[in-house]
């Protein structure tokens, strides 16, 4: 390619998220040039990201670079990649089940496997926690397809299904799954839980931050008071959950919970974690639905939770409710699995 900073990229919805898609090979090796890359793609740091492609909200300014992996039994390596949209920060600190739900699709386009008739199994190694996902996608006639008959809350109309199998999540960034080896603990003398099946969260009763917990996105963001104990709460469990000084970090997460209102087994609001989540991440709903199946926890308490070792979890949020299915033995969560759908939205060159 004559021009250096015209790089191939694949843009996708991936679950309710949104962004690049790249090869690993197409991109510089070195990361602060990586980094300077991904921020002019998205326009950032600009509140508008007028200047590139991101959507002006962290939800639609996500990179996912992908090669052929080396690891036995395993197809594609998967580096999830949060371009902020307000600082010049680029961070590997978190990791993304939404853009995920793309990455098998996409390794398939690529030619970076072979698709199966019928339907694919593309097994992704996560490189921001080193662990492993699995997502069956449908390749009817041994191709990719995008149309289907399943729907996710926060996407309109239907897309083809892909469903997401996550193994031995537990403790993805932190170590273990209670970091600080207590189901609760008082920060700020708020009851919170440290936990991390997937995605670093802290889970807390929405009362206990003096709210209900059925506001809307715009309500909470407008909610300065709220935000700012939110921050100092997150600050103070960033070390406790060892992920450090976590200022430039977008986790842990942060999610009030409330009794559930529509027939799921638990409400949720979560800040991602300077801006209220439209919906809830798919690995930060695993995790959330975790807490609410432990002895002893906030969420807990206001959980409604089935019974027998398979646990069909809805979560609840501001726009629908993603539902968690959670694999329990001898009281443990051992897997988790979740439906989610992509979608192909250009195939080009991405300008810098
Ligand atoms: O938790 C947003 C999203 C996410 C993350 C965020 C996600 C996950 O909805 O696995 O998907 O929490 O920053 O894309």
């Amino acid at each position: 390619m004559s021009d250096p900073t015209a790089v191939p990229c694949m843009w996708m919805r991936g679950g309710t998220s949104k962004g690049g898609y790249f090869l690993k090979r197409d991109l510089p090796v070195d990361t602060n040039e990586r980094r300077d890359f991904l921020l002019a793609v998205m326009g950032s740091p600009d509140d508008r990201q007028i200047d590139g492609m991101g959507g002006a909200d962290p939800l639609t300014s996500k990179v996912a670079i992908v090669s052929k992996s080396t690891r036995p039994g395993v197809d594609v390596d998967y580096l999830f990649l949060q371009v902020m949209v307000d600082k010049p920060v680029v961070t590997d600190a978190q990791n993304c089940g939404n853009i995920l739900a793309g990455v098998g699709s996409f390794s398939i386009e690529r030619g970076l496997v072979e698709p199966q008739q019928g339907e694919t199994r593309v097994s992704i190694f996560m490189e921001n926690t080193g662990q492993i996902a699995i997502a069956t996608v449908q390749t009817p006639k041994g191709r990719v397809t995008y149309q289907g008959e399943a729907r996710i809350d926060g996407v309109p109309g239907t897309s083809a299904a892909i469903p997401l199998e996550f193994k031995d999540t537990a403790g993805s960034s932190c170590g273990a799954l209670l970091p600080t080896g207590n189901v609760t603990d008082i920060v700020d003398g708020i009851e919170v839980t440290m936990i991390d099946n997937g995605m670093p969260c802290v889970v807390m009763q929405a009362s206990s931050m003096g709210i209900s917990g059925q506001e809307s996105r715009e309500q909470l963001e407008a909610d300065t008071s709220l935000k700012a104990k939110l921050e100092s709460i997150r600050l103070q469990c960033g070390p406790l959950m060892n992920l450090g000084d976590v200022t430039n970090k977008t986790v842990p997460k942060m999610t009030m919970v409330s009794a559930p209102q529509h027939g799921g087994a638990i409400s949720t609001r979560t800040f991602i974690p300077h801006r209220c989540h439209a919906s809830i991440g798919v690995l930060g709903a695993v995790s959330v639905a975790t807490a609410c199946l432990l002895d002893g926890t906030p969420a807990q308490a206001l959980a409604n939770v089935p019974s027998g070792e398979s646990k069909i979890m809805p979560i609840e949020h501001p726009i629908g409710e993603t539902t968690i299915v959670a694999q329990m033995r001898g009281g443990e969560v051992i897997s988790a699995a979740i439906l989610r759908t992509a979608n192909k939205l250009m195939d080009g060159v991405v300008f810098a």
